[in-house]
């Protein structure tokens, strides 16, 4: 592949937040160390990186929560012509329901009702806000979903409060006519001790349960999962698999750390690899939106060399993946291990019990099965070569 063949294309549907690019590089240690950016400065930015599609936000990321009407207005109308200028578009909205001391003990699962009132109040509204600038996927992270104790608090009240809060909010999309499509976005911890929801397959087993499961999909986050441990790719392959892939964060993560947001694929290139090929062979067309941040070192002009570099790796390793497909010898080795029988499958694909008092009686030798060959050193040595460029 040329060089210029790894540049990213709207196609892709790169997308970052007004937060990612806009992260003023704050840590539990230490204060800012860039200047903040307004958010149609933050635009600009991203406009100058190219192929990016566009840029998501919190209602406060465009809005700070004690705006007066008349500053909002002219907020907007800078951002609304930087997006223009910069031919962004916003594909993603949502809602700021963890930095105001208000939340501190949860949003849609607090134990006050006006608390919960007012995180669907505020969720309205920046549904509202979305929708001005065309949002039509919004998710949700519950940020300060949880606990450090769980004698504060009923984990089971916990997801009926948030299922009655959804299903609240999916019925007023529906009232407005915004079309909206939810994502939800699980993370174990951080900022609280426990977060509900820990993981994607959490919210793939709330969706069926609620009111509108049909408008409601998930938002799997690289380091999200890797904080707990889990392989990221099962994770989103069951997403994929019912048809609940709405959106996803890239970012990547050392295994056993703090919340880190790392630039896509710099930290396990390999786990980025399979994603990223998962991904292309199931034709994901939602947008591919990097939630991470530039090292707190880096000034903006290396905050572009960021973002560019999230696109440029994630177009890397698209080309890898298709090398890999197309790879004789890896594709030599799939179909060894690939074993197929028609007569056999007619009786266990599906059940009939004459087919299944075939089945009984079909002679399977399991010593003579367990001796088919797995080349799986090789398989994985061959990928590897793929990936460190040799094949
Ligand atoms: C985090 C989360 C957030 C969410 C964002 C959108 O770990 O802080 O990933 O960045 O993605 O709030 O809902
Ligand atoms: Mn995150
Ligand atoms: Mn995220």
């Amino acid at each position: 592949m040329a060089k210029q063949e790894y540049t990213p294309t709207k196609q892709m549907k790169f997308t970052f937040g007004l937060w990612t690019v806009g992260n003023v590089g704050r840590d539990p240690f230490g204060g800012p160390t860039r200047e903040p950016l307004s958010p149609a400065q933050i635009v600009d930015l991203l406009g100058e990186c190219e192929g990016c599609y566009g840029v998501n936000f919190h209602d406060n990321d465009l809005i700070p929560i004690d705006a007066s009407p008349k500053e909002a207005d002219l907020i907007k109308r800078d951002f609304r012509k930087a997006l223009k200028d910069n031919g962004l578009v916003v594909p993603m909205a949502t809602t700021n329901l963890f930095g105001d001391p208000v939340f501190k003990d949860g949003a849609f699962t607090s134990n006050n009702a006006k608390i919960r009132a007012y995180a669907i109040q505020k969720t309205m509204r920046a549904m509202d806000l979305g929708a001005e600038f065309g949002a039509k996927t919004y998710v949700f992270w519950g940020g300060r979903e949880g606990v450090e104790t769980d004698a504060a608090k009923n984990p089971v009240d916990a997801i009926k409060r948030f299922r009655e809060a959804i299903d609240f909010l999916c019925d007023y999309s529906i009232d407005q006519g915004y079309g909206y499509r939810f994502a939800f976005e699980a993370k174990p911890n951080e900022p609280r001790g426990h977060i509900y929801f820990a993981v994607t397959g959490s919210y793939l087993a709330l969706i069926p349960t609620l009111k509108h499961p049909i408008m409601c999909g998930v938002n799997p986050e690289v380091a999200h999962e890797h904080m707990a441990g889990l392989n990221f790719v099962h994770q989103v392959a069951a997403a994929i698999e019912a048809g609940k892939l709405f959106h996803i964060d890239l970012n990547d993560q050392e295994f056993g750390r703090y919340d880190q947001d790392f630039r896509f694929g710099s930290a396990n290139l390999k786990h980025a690899f399979f994603l990223v090929k998962l991904l292309e062979d199931h034709k994901y067309n939602n947008p591919r939106h990097f939630d991470a941040h530039a090292f707190r070192q880096s000034d903006y002009t290396d905050v572009k060399a960021f973002a560019n570099g999230s696109m440029r790796t994630y177009m890397i390793l698209a080309d890898k993946a298709k090398k890999w497909n197309a790879d004789r010898e890896i594709q030599g080795i799939l179909k060894e291990i690939n074993v197929n029988d028609a007569a056999i499958s007619s009786l266990s694909k599906r059940y009939s019990s004459a087919g299944a008092k075939k089945l009984l009686a079909a002679p399977l030798d399991r010593v003579k099965l367990a001796t088919a060959r797995l080349p799986y050193e090789k398989l994985d040595q061959l990928t590897m070569e793929v990936l460190m460029g040799v094949r």
